[in-house]
């Protein structure tokens, strides 16, 4: 019987200091009670444990990666060069232009090798784990009716915030 809490979702980072500029991909993923497994490894640092994560993720059970690296972000490049699983990139914000080195070096993929990539930033984190889960949800009846219900409470949200506004304003415009 296929464990149910195996993870089904692998968040690589290439180090450590990544963590707490991402760390909103985990709870997007807790939100939807999705198992997920968080690594450190780096493109550079260590390409022969990326090689060996990468190539060996569907194997064990994995369905989506998710890769966030800084500067010379190559990570979730070559994450998504040893497999055929969906590979998500975070890139992680820099002090060079607030990231967009990392998010050059994550999105300017050549053809043939995809990485979604997202923004850079704490919405692309939480995007990232967003995206992960609405491509389980495409097998996943469960998880595309907490999908539903988290898009119809969106909806309510910004109603509410609108309703908000305009009682504050009080018929205030042009
Ligand atoms: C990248 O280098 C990592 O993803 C991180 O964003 C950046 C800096 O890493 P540390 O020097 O903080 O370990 O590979």
């Amino acid at each position: 019987m296929p464990d149910s809490n195996a993870p089904l979702v692998g968040i690589v980072m290439g180090s450590d200091s990544d963590w707490p500029k991402i760390r909103s991909v985990a709870a997007a993923l807790e939100e939807f009670g999705v198992a997920y497994e968080t690594r450190v490894m780096s493109a550079h640092r260590t390409p022969e444990v990326v090689r060996q994560y990468a190539t060996t993720a569907a194997a064990r059970g994995l369905k989506v990666i998710i890769a966030a690296a800084g500067g010379a972000a190559h990570l979730a490049g070559v994450v998504a060069s040893h497999t055929t699983l969906p590979v998500v990139g975070i890139p992680v914000p820099t002090d060079v232009q607030g990231g967009l080195d990392s998010l050059l070096s994550t999105v300017q993929m050549p053809g043939d090798v995809p990485v979604a990539t997202v923004g850079v930033g704490t919405g692309g984190a939480r995007n990232a784990g967003l995206l992960a889960v609405e491509i389980l949800a495409l097998a996943d009846g469960r998880l595309q009716e907490k999908l539903s219900e988290f898009k119809q409470k969106l909806t309510e949200k910004v109603a509410a915030k609108d309703a908000a506004l305009q009682a504050k304003l009080g018929g205030e415009g042009m």
